[in-house]
């Protein structure tokens, strides 16, 4: 895709640091940065890193600057990377006189956009680059990375060179049927989709845990006042964030914090405590305990000595059992998944790896995984349409394979931006920042 402007952008968070990076693409980079660089020879060498005395019609500063040579940038055009000292003034005006010599600001990931248009990445690839930037754990940034590396990608594209394939010798099994050649049947090809699918489906299962890796799980913390449900967020926290008193009825708000274990971000929701009130406040802030409930991944259900757990909502599987206070403890209730001390500390490593087992053991850290919903719903519209496939071949029904097998290599190509819409391409990119 050939593209006239040049564009250029600051492409380091605003804010002091050692270096900023201005990055120019487009035809003309070499030849504006050229003049700012005030480059030997007036030339910009290609893949070296060289210094050069940098002046605008503002400012002059020694710096360093790059000139990838397209299609081998990361735009796929010609490419500059200039970076000066790492003052935004600076960067700024670096900015601006690309700008006076003929260059336009970039929008909003741009750069980026220009490499999906180029080819040089996918839409998932695109996406995995917009989520390393934001990712908060090391579990998210590792999904983030595969999904750079193209292992989404991959995996789509060799389902969608089977499906071309299929689509190819069912389209010689109409066209040319009275032809001698060795012509597919609807039985050989109904097991090729079922192996399609099955590798659909696997991708789709991926998702649940992608989906942790890189959001989190949400913890809700429930149960009677008093349990000790705010001093046991403080102690998985290791801070003092929650108000804990003997007064029942000390947590009005539901209150949210995250930690990151295992490389995964746990989000725990304190909530207020769960009994029959008249207080207004009270019962606003129990409604968001229920809220909170129903949004969780899991629920610590909280409960003393000589009580029992009192959630019954919700997803049962969700459940841990959490008997606190075992520093009191005399026996008597055996009803529970854990017992622990918020109070002293007892069992509450225990705890974290409780969750852990219960929420994120089925995550794997290897291969393909969807992290995100446009994904998800473009791979299952993939594998409605297989198992149409595999129906129609069930019939022998040739035109109907072929067709249902068309719809497939669609939606897969919407997971990849092949055969994704303008509008789903343009919110993609809107999400990253400018200088992306
Ligand atoms: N002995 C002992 N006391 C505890 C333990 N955990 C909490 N407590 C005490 O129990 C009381 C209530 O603790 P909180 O953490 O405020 O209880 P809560 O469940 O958040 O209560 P509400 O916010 O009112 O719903 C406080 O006096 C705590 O010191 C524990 O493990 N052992
Ligand atoms: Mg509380």
């Amino acid at each position: 895709m050939k593209n006239n402007r040049t564009i250029a952008a600051v492409s380091t968070a605003a804010g002091k640091g050692a270096i900023a990076i201005v990055r120019l693409s487009g035809d003309k980079s070499e030849q504006i940065a050229r003049k700012i660089l005030c480059a030997e020879n007036n030339k910009i060498k290609y893949k070296e890193m060289n210094r050069y005395a940098l002046k605008t019609s503002a400012v002059k500063d020694d710096v360093t600057a790059v000139f990838f040579k397209a299609p081998k940038s990361y735009t796929g055009e010609d490419v500059v990377e200039i970076y000066c000292h790492g003052n935004n003034g600076i960067a700024e005006e670096i900015v601006l006189e690309c700008i006076r010599l003929g260059a336009s600001a970039a929008e909003n990931g741009e750069f980026t956009k220009r490499a999906f248009l180029n080819n040089k990445i996918d839409l998932t690839q695109a996406e995995g680059i917009i989520d390393i930037i934001n990712a908060e754990s090391k579990a998210s940034i590792n999904a983030a990375y595969s999904a750079i590396e193209g292992d989404i990608f991959k995996e789509i594209e060799t389902v969608q060179k089977e499906i071309l394939s299929m689509n190819a010798e069912a389209g010689a099994a109409v066209d040319y049927p009275e032809e001698n050649i060795e012509e597919v049947t609807a039985q050989q090809l109904l097991k090729r989709i079922n192996t399609q699918k099955a590798k659909l489906e696997k991708l789709i299962k991926s998702y649940d845990g992608g989906k942790k890796m890189k959001d989190g799980v949400k913890v809700a913390i429930v149960g009677e006042p008093n349990a000790g449900k705010s001093m046991l967020l403080n102690r998985l926290l290791g801070c003092d964030r929650a108000i804990v008193t003997d007064i029942e009825g000390t947590t009005r708000d539901t209150l949210e914090e995250k930690f990151e274990y295992r490389g995964i971000i746990f989000t725990l929701i304190d909530t207020a405590g769960l009994r029959e009130t008249e207080n207004e406040i009270e019962k606003y802030g129990i409604e968001r305990s229920y809220k909170a409930i129903g949004k969780a991944d899991v629920i610590l259900s909280v409960f003393e000595p000589n009580k029992s757990s009192v959630i019954n909502d919700g997803d049962k599987s969700k459940i841990i059992k959490v008997l606190n206070k075992s520093d009191i403890y005399l026996g008597g209730n055996e009803d529970y998944d854990i017992k622990l001390s918020a109070k002293t500390g007892e069992n509450v490593e225990k705890l974290k790896d409780l969750i852990f087992e219960k929420t994120c053991k089925d995550i794997s850290a290897n291969g393909a995984t969807l992290t995100n919903a446009r994904q998800l719903g473009a791979v299952e519209s993939a594998f409605d349409a297989l198992e149409r496939a595999e129906n129609s071949a069930k019939n022998d029904a040739f035109d109907c394979i072929i067709s249902d097998l068309n719809d497939a290599y669609r939606a897969l190509g919407a997971v990849t931006g092949a055969f994704a819409s303008d509008d789903v391409v343009n919110e993609i990119f809107s999400r990253f920042c400018v200088g992306k």
